[in-house]
């Protein structure tokens, strides 16, 4: 194959699936046929004027290999700012996939756009299939995403390329950092490349679980869920984290399948606002202050940690689905939801780690 070494000098880049970096040279890259398969193409030297239209919807592979599948990835996410990585960190059940195809679908859907980022189309396959095997059948349907398999510790999810109106892009990318697995990180490459690379976080808790207790009148009082302290324990190896009282990475706590508590204040009254078209700081601490007591009312403190333990946590009310489950009648079953997915406040998190590492543009926040 033409192309020279791919570990050879040029630029490094991230690959976004396995967040490895390495040096790409600008002009291997691969194009899929007509089956889907990527075949190699070189293009001309990059000050070449035919370079960009050349480089259009082609990919770049990355050398590392983790499991059975090469990683290609759209070169348009190598021509840009560097990617944002976010993670969903929960129990199992938490909510996390539900949360990220919720979210996913909102993005695609341009619900960004109102807060200055658009979505740009890129030729990412595993996007299409994701939407394809996850997102619509969840949006058409209500069909529930499946539970992930805890094969990896943490593991790609999903990525898109968001620009701007100022102007400069970025690939988002997702990792769904698997359960209480996360305390065996150590041994795992990707985990901990993860904890190194991760941008921001989103702790997930299902509001459930609280509510059951407090009605059992479980007075041990403790509802923990093991994978919060496991991620925390892993960021704080991180070089930059060392000597910090707290971390300084943006978190935000989301209580998902807030649609269960919907008739309940204080839920009520955040889950049924439209999603504001900025960012309002004030109204942000409000919830955030409306969600701490509604947890630790409910005895929920160990889940309130990433507060103590971040420079930044805000709180939010979220509903991936917008209405109850149904459980399967048989083994067989798809899981799904009363009605087609209505994903309810699913990008505030988002947009709040956005604003903290500087991607919201500050006309589209107010206050500080
Ligand atoms: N009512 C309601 N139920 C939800 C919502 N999101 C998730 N659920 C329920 O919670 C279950 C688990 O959600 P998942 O998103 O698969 O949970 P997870 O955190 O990814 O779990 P693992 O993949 O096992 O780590 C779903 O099958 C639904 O029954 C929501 O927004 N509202
Ligand atoms: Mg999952
Ligand atoms: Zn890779």
């Amino acid at each position: 194959m033409s192309g020279g070494d791919e570990r050879g000098g040029g630029q490094p880049v991230t690959c976004v699936i396995c967040l490895e970096e390495f040096d790409w040279d600008g002009s291997r890259v691969f194009r899929r046929n007509a089956q889907g398969i990527p075949e190699p193409v070189t293009l001309p030297a990059r000050e070449s004027l035919r370079w960009s239209a050349e480089a259009k919807g082609t990919i770049i592979r990355c050398p590392n290999r983790i499991g059975d599948d090469a990683h290609y990835f759209p070169v348009g996410f190598v021509l840009n700012d560097r990617p944002i990585v976010i993670g969903l960190v929960g129990n199992s059940s938490a909510g996390k996939t539900c949360l990220l195809a919720a979210m996913s679908g909102e993005i695609d859907r341009q619900r960004l756009g109102p807060r200055g980022l658009q979505t740009v189309p890129v030729n990412l396959t595993e996007h299409s299939q994701y939407r394809t095997a996850v997102v619509d059948p969840f949006y058409t349907r209500g069909i529930a995403p499946p539970h992930t398999n805890i094969t990896d510790l943490v593991r790609y999810a999903d990525s898109v390329l968001l620009t701007s109106y100022s102007g400069h892009s970025f690939p988002l990318v997702f990792f769904d950092a698997a359960g209480e697995q996360l305390k065996g990180l150590h041994g795992d490459e990707v985990a901990l490349r993860f904890l190194h690379r991760v941008d921001g976080l989103i702790f997930v808790a299902d509001p459930t679980l609280a509510l059951d207790s407090a009605r059992r009148g479980n007075d041990s009082g403790i509802i923990d869920d093991p994978t919060y302290a496991a991620t925390i324990a892993g960021l704080r190896d991180r070089p930059s984290e060392a000597h910090r009282r707290r971390l300084s990475i943006p978190a935000a706590l989301a209580i998902t399948k807030s649609d269960l508590l919907r008739f309940e204040p204080p839920v009520d009254q955040w889950l049924s606002r439209p999603a504001p078209s900025v960012l309002d700081v004030e109204l942000l601490h409000r919830e955030s202050r409306d969600a701490y007591a509604f947890l630790y009312q409910r005895r929920a403190t160990a889940w309130l940690s990433p507060v103590d333990q971040f420079e930044q946590c805000s709180l939010h009310f979220v509903s991936a689905s917008g209405s109850s489950f149904i459980q399967p009648a048989g083994d067989g079953e798809l899981g799904r939801f009363a009605r087609p997915a209505r994903p309810r406040r699913v990008l505030e998190p988002l947009v709040t780690l956005l604003a903290a590492l500087g991607r919201i543009d500050d006309h589209f926040v107010r206050g500080s």
